[in-house]
């Protein structure tokens, strides 16, 4: 198949890449490389030196012979987006091209609204260039388990049957997410069912958990592959974190009681969910969901699972939780869908934590640590630029 990775310079999107390029597909990646901007703002940087894309598609060639090509632009760039669909006639376009942190959507107005438009305009231009050019091309977008919340009843993959004063119907199953980031997913999922609605689209929404890990088959071939790590407050996931910091010696940051649950998967789990929603495309005028997670997992309970694995001492602190989310709710998921199209999971284990602090420990002297602690609290809109109102 021909394949497109949007966002394929991010750290899910580079792998995902080479994963699909090395299962025979012809691929090709696009991105604007506004995640390595957000470092600048920030003034972190991966943990993991990551090589510029013009670097790691070079190495890939030479590592395995094939090829991945590229495309340089933004997607909010509707003449960029519907040239690169019309040059790449792409079978399947797999869009992880969003800006992903939860903690950035909610610094202040600005951030909040950039997230929104990037995210939501982006995917619109992109479905316009598919029904336009194209309404066989399968779109494979990333949306997020966090669109759902934390309801007080089981989650379902997408859909929710319902009976109401005596009659049914299957809906949308309603979402309560906790950011603005999140609320730009949940947008995004309305505009793509739309589209396969009214314009015979085929899509499938991966609604995925928390993702850890940094290693895959192929990114390990060459340091020149290396995807990013991050670790800090805004864009650092949870278990990532936790390990960067168990190795640096400072205490593992829990926000509240820990008692939030949610889902999480494996990096090694996510390229193989991508390869089987691709092989496998919704029918036309499907939008497909599929629950893009492997296990449920309290915060308390992944940083017990990090220190346990570690060599040495670690500590737990409860911070004061910077974030307003529910810590004790009910929390059961549906996730049958990927497991069906031949997802074999790899669940956490100590191998994986072991391999993980093998990885902060090489790189360690990186680390910033005044980027460690949270400095973004929900509470507070525009806490910290309010002179850039
Ligand atoms: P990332 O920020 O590392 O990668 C996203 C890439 O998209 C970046 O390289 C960025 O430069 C690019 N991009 C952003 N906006 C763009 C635009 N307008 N035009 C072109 N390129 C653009 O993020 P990631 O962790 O790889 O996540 C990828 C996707 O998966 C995101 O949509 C995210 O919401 C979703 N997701 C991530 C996780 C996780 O734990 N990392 C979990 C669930 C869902
Ligand atoms: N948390 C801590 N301590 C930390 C960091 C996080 O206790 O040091 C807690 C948070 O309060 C939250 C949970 O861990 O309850 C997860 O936080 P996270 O930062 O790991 O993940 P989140 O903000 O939800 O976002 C990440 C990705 C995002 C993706 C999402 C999947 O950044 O792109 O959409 O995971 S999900 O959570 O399923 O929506």
């Amino acid at each position: 198949m021909r394949i497109l990775v949007l966002g394929g310079d991010g750290y899910l999107g580079w792998p995902t890449a080479l994963h699909l390029s090395q299962c025979g597909h012809e691929v090709a990646v696009a991105d604007n490389f506004v995640r390595r901007q957000y470092d600048l703002e920030l003034g972190v940087d991966s943990l993991v030196p990551i090589a510029s894309l013009h670097t790691r598609v070079t190495a890939w060639q030479e590592r395995t012979g094939k090829t991945i090509e590229m495309f340089v632009g933004d997607l909010m760039d509707a003449d960029f987006t519907y040239g690169m669909i019309r040059d790449f006639r792409p079978d399947a376009v797999v869009h992880f091209a969003e800006q992903r942190a939860a903690p950035y959507s909610m610094i202040d107005r600005k951030h909040a609204v950039y997230t929104q438009t990037n995210n939501v305009v982006g995917t619109l231009n992109l479905l316009y260039a598919i029904a336009e050019i194209d309404p066989e091309i399968h779109l494979v977008k990333l949306g997020t388990m966090g669109e759902y919340g934390t309801p007080n009843i089981d989650i379902e993959e997408g859909w929710l049957e319902l009976e109401h004063k005596g009659r049914r119907d299957r809906v949308l199953y309603p979402k309560r997410p906790g950011s603005f980031y999140h609320l730009s997913k949940v947008h995004d999922s309305h505009n793509m069912e739309f589209a396969c609605r009214i314009w015979g689209l085929r899509a499938t929404d991966l609604n995925q958990g928390v993702v850890y890990g940094q290693e895959t088959p192929e990114t390990t071939l060459d340091d020149r592959l290396a995807t990013r790590f991050d670790y800090d407050a805004v864009f650092g996931t949870v278990l990532n974190r936790f390990v960067i910091q168990a190795v640096l010696g400072h205490p593992l940051t829990v926000y509240g009681s820990g008692t939030q649950t949610r889902g999480i998967i494996d990096i090694r789990d996510t390229v193989r969910c991508i390869q089987l929603a691709c092989e496998n495309p919704a029918d036309r005028g499907e939008f497909r969901v599929f629950n893009q997670m492997t296990e449920s997992m309290s915060v308390s309970d992944i940083a017990t699972t990090v220190s346990e694995s570690f060599p040495g001492e670690v500590t737990i602190d409860n911070l004061d939780n910077p974030r307003v989310e529910k810590e004790e709710h009910y929390y059961k998921v549906t996730h049958t869908g990927l497991v069906e199209l031949g997802l074999v999971p790899h669940l956490l284990s100590d191998t994986l934590i072991t391999s993980l602090f093998d990885v902060a420990k090489r790189h360690v002297d990186r680390v910033r640590e005044e980027a460690l602690l949270p400095g973004v609290n929900w509470r507070n809109p525009g806490a910290e630029r309010t002179s850039e109102r």
